[in-house]
């Protein structure tokens, strides 16, 4: 594709996400380096709203964490995020990826091997693979196991995020099968200590 990615294989890292301005400071203030604006429900122009100042802070901040947008295509493109997040039914990811500004990285929610190299082909960045685990975030979901992950990570050679119901017990068995980064939203997001759940889980998965 010829895009600067700061998603590589083998790279890895959490992936976080935030729903306001004030989670995001404390991912930021935790150590995230990736970020996802993830708000259910919003209208388009609160959403906008909401990720302009959730972009500031980012930028802001001294480290060099990247915002990629849940969703809301326009709002990513306005903005220029660092990147773009889109699920099977979110529209057209191919017109999506063709139509992104140049520098924006494109994710693709899979759930099957299919699914993923269509992404790959389709120029993404990288695909979010799950639910690997049961979740009550996201219970309709459903479960692919770490086969289901480690068959995409093997079909395709873009990085794959593993997301649903990671936390301490199961994030290095992510890893083990094939996984680049990390999703995790209840396992940071509901303890009451954001900065100690980012750092313990960022520890089993050898970040720091
Ligand atoms: N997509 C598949 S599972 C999921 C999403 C957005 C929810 C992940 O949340 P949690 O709390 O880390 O299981
Ligand atoms: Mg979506």
């Amino acid at each position: 594709m010829g895009k600067t990615s700061f998603f590589t294989v083998g790279a890895r890292a959490l992936y976080c996400f935030a729903d306001s301005v004030h989670l995001c400071r404390q991912l930021l203030a935790g150590g995230a380096q990736i970020i996802q604006l993830r708000a259910k429900g919003l209208a388009d122009r609160e959403f906008y709203e909401l990720a302009r100042q959730v972009q500031q802070v980012i930028r802001e901040h001294p480290s060099d964490a990247k915002l990629i947008i849940n969703d809301h295509v326009e709002t990513a493109f306005a903005l220029k995020t660092d990147g773009l997040h889109v699920g099977q039914d979110d529209g057209d990811f191919r017109a999506v990826i063709r139509q992104a500004p140049a520098e924006m990285l494109i994710g693709v929610s899979v759930k099957t091997v299919e699914q993923a190299k269509d992404a790959e082909d389709a120029g993404a960045a990288y695909v979010g693979a799950g639910a690997v685990f049961p979740t009550a975030t996201k219970p309709d979901s459903r479960v692919i196991g770490l086969d289901g992950l480690s068959r995409i990570v093997q079909a395709i050679s873009i990085p794959v995020v593993a997301i649903g119901g990671i936390d301490g017990e199961n994030i290095a068995l992510t890893i083990k099968a094939g996984a680049s980064y990390c999703a995790v939203i209840s396992a940071i997001n509901d303890a009451e200590n954001k900065k100690e759940a980012i750092e313990a889980l960022q520890l089993k998965i050898g970040v720091r």
